[in-house]
């Protein structure tokens, strides 16, 4: 949504929802306020165009006019008291609601509570409950028994805008929903991989990569259990081509991070996600190559042209040349 929408429809939200009175404006008992005099007192740049703009593309749809575009009022959401003259409806058997993790504890014990609100929000839909959800924190959705609260007495209302809203919740009508019932795919396994640009000025600038079966790469490896990144990269460059630490100056200003997702054969070839940090490291002195896991190794020319891999050496070697 344009930047001028989204604000106006913030001010619509605070002044037809809650504070009408931080503009001196008045609501009827009903929640509509009187266009002209919304616009007369609006502390912003607000013409009757922008508003029925705002009313007509509004994403969640949040305002609405009456027929005569005089009033204007907030389909949902309010905290002040105000009788949008909704009739009990029957919703369907289940509806969803988007909480936060961190407020799971005390809604296990109360329910779920209206608190400032004058209802507790429920939708349709898994989705807009996880976007709504993860406003207040890591999202969590909880599956509420809508029929048989319905069945139970409970009364529900549709907002003009179709978001459902009720007093409360009891704890028996809701449950925390599992990931497969929410249909995501399992979270992703992480690999973090760490690894030195080596970097020698021999006849001209050039970089060590070593030859794996398909491919060219930067010496590097998989971090183990409580390694620190550095110790990781440098182990790494050690074991796969006995440069040792002592060999280079590291470079305390260059750290370079890219996260992708490729399929990886000990996962059973699932997808990871995958990060990769390279220090650069600029050697002292010639050293000789032991390779241990590679066939070969070649240095390149720093300027070279060539790629290499998209996903990580060609995003690095840019980084490293803007960097030297
Ligand atoms: C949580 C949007 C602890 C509740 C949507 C929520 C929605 C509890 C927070 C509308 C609790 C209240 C409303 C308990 C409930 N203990 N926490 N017992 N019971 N809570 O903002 O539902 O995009 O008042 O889970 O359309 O997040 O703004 O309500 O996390 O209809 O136009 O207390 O906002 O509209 O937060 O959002 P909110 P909500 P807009």
């Amino acid at each position: 949504m344009r930047k001028d929408l989204v604000r106006t429809s913030k001010f619509l939200s605070l002044v037809l929802r809650h504070k009408p009175e931080t503009i001196g404006l008045r609501l009827d008992k009903n929640g509509w306020a009187d266009v002209e005099e919304l616009l007369a007192k609006a502390r912003m740049s607000l013409d009757f165009a922008m508003l029925a703009e705002v009313v007509e593309t509004n994403d969640k749809k949040r305002f609405s006019f009456n027929a005569e575009k005089t009033k204007i009022r907030a389909n949902q959401g309010h905290s002040i008291n105000v009788d949008l003259k909704l009739e009990p409806l029957r919703p369907p058997d289940v509806l969803y609601h988007g909480t936060a993790t961190r407020f799971w504890r005390s809604i296990s014990e109360k329910g779920l509570i209206k608190g400032n609100r004058q209802y507790v929000h429920l939708s349709k839909d898994t989705d807009t409950a996880e976007k709504i959800g993860a406003r207040h924190g890591k999202p969590l959705i909880l599956k509420i028994e809508s029929g048989r609260m319905f069945q139970n007495g409970h009364r529900f209302f549709l907002s003009e805008n179709g978001v459902w809203m009720i007093a409360h919740v009891p704890v028996n009508y809701l449950k925390k929903m599992t990931d497969a019932e929410n249909k995501r795919p399992p979270r992703l396994q992480k690999v973090k991989s760490c690894g030195v640009l080596c970097v020698r000025d021999a006849s001209c600038k050039q970089f060590l990569l070593l030859r794996h079966p398909h491919r060219w790469d930067i010496p590097k490896g998989h971090m183990e259990k409580n390694e620190s990144e550095h110790a990781c990269a440098l182990r790494e460059l050690f074991e796969e081509t006995g440069i040792r630490e002592r060999d280079m100056l590291l470079d305390p200003d260059f750290r370079f991070e890219h996260t992708y997702f490729p399929k990886y054969k000990r996962f059973g070839g699932e997808r990871v996600e995958k990060t990769v940090i390279v220090f650069l490291g600029r050697l002292l002195s010639p050293v000789q190559i032991v390779t241990t896991e590679h066939s070969t190794f070649q240095w390149v020319d720093w300027q070279s042209s060539q790629h290499f891999s998209s996903d990580t050496i060609d995003k690095l070697l840019k980084k490293a040349r803007q960097h030297m």
